[in-house]
């Protein structure tokens, strides 16, 4: 998909005429010329020079150097950025999921109505005290939305093995529409929606792969 688009015939000098040449067909306002131009460039990264924040055509900063690139070059299978950060598979697969924040205030919930020990049904016996010993709800939180897959997240946060599977027959009842293993967890009637969907949405982004 990236490789045709980077394989433009003609090149961007030729795209840029093409370019004006749309515009001066159809009249385009310069907002619109501006917007289309930087599609048209959009695979060629800009460097920056002069320390000034990125171009608004631009707005993502490669962490490593002085380029900023397109948010739509961000995750779509070519490298942009020195090293790869833009398609660093971290990044990638938290773009997909929910907000960390989200998905910490959601587990927060969770231990504020069932008390510190509850995450044990999901997590297993490192879950206790309010995720303590796992390194608390936020890298509890972020290894969620940046874990490819349960064994990624299972080798973060230094599951044991009967943890993991335990966690994983829970996703797997969940992708199989058993929400009666929610309910033996002891999960209310009225949380069973909010949990149901965290697990469809990693479920949804590969989290059983
Ligand atoms: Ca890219």
């Amino acid at each position: 998909m990236s490789v045709a688009r980077r394989s433009v015939v003609g090149g961007p000098r030729a795209a840029l005429a093409l370019g004006l040449a749309l515009v001066a067909l159809l009249g385009l306002p310069r907002a619109a010329l501006a917007i289309d131009l930087a599609r048209l460039y959009g695979h060629v990264p800009v460097k920056r020079t002069d320390g000034e924040s990125c171009h608004p055509y631009k707005p993502f900063k490669c962490p490593e150097d002085d380029t900023c690139i397109s948010i739509q070059y961000l995750c779509d299978g070519a490298p942009d950025c020195r090293e790869g950060y833009d398609e660093d598979p971290r990044l990638c697969t938290a773009a997909k999921r929910p907000p960390v924040e989200e998905t910490a205030s959601f587990l927060q919930a969770l231990l504020a109505s069932h008390g510190p020990n509850y995450l044990e049904k999901l997590f297993g016996s490192k879950a206790r005290d309010a995720l303590a010993p796992l390194g608390g709800v936020n890298k509890v939180a972020i290894a969620l939305s940046e874990s490819q897959t349960i064994d990624d997240f299972g080798a973060a946060l230094h599951l044991m093995r009967s943890d993991l599977e335990h966690l994983r027959s829970v996703f797997m009842a969940v992708e199989n529409g058993d929400i009666g293993l929610l309910k033996s967890l002891g999960i209310k009637d009225s949380e069973l929606g909010d949990v149901k969907f965290f697990l469809e949405k990693l479920v949804d982004t590969g989290f059983l792969d």
